[in-house]
């Protein structure tokens, strides 16, 4: 499907390649508070050469199965830099979008494992994941933003805050 907002790239990545990185990206803790998750740099690299964009933030999603979900939304935060679209490769078992827009008829599209999605307006469209009781295998979204630097610093502070706590409270028992 191609829009004036959405881009659909059907294998951006081979099924063998996709297969290898959904098993690496499986090995990621799920559990929150989730600060920061490795992706392997080749991949953000990638995804920069076909965009044109750069990116400093990346979100994994982990659905456990067609059960899990994401209603509809915008990701229209003033945290996020709006010039530049938001990229979203897929992993694993093939999952629905459906995009919706005031006054016109939804549009859903399959995002099939290593597909890559391009969005680039976040005012008026929405999106959402919707339930697909039949999927019974994971999937795993990787979603790649541009955020204004304040937001960056907060979270790598975040980070090293986590990092150091464990260390401060073994000195002092
Ligand atoms: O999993 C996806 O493909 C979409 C996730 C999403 O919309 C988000 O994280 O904002
Ligand atoms: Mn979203």
């Amino acid at each position: 499907m191609s829009s004036p907002n959405i881009t659909y790239i059907p294998n951006f990545y081979s099924q063998e390649e996709s297969i290898e990185m959904f098993t690496k990206l499986s090995k990621c803790p799920f559990k929150q508070p989730i600060i920061k998750v490795w992706v392997p740099l080749k991949i953000k690299s990638d995804v920069e050469k076909k965009t044109g964009f750069e990116y400093n933030f990346v979100l994994l999603n982990f659905y456990e199965s067609g059960h899990a979900k994401i209603g509809a939304h915008k990701d229209d935060k003033p945290s996020l830099d709006q010039s530049v679209d938001i990229a979203t490769l897929s992993f694993g078992a093939c999952r629905d979008m459906i995009f919706s827009k005031k006054g016109c008829k939804s549009v859903r599209q399959a995002l099939e494992a290593g597909s890559l999605l391009l969005m680039d307006d976040q005012k008026e469209l929405t999106h959402a994941i919707p339930p697909q009781p039949c999927v019974k295998e994971p999937r795993i979204s990787l979603t790649f933003r541009r955020v204004w630097s304040s937001l960056q610093q907060s979270l790598d502070e975040m980070e090293r805050d986590y990092s150091i706590l464990p260390r401060k409270r073994l000195r002092r028992e």
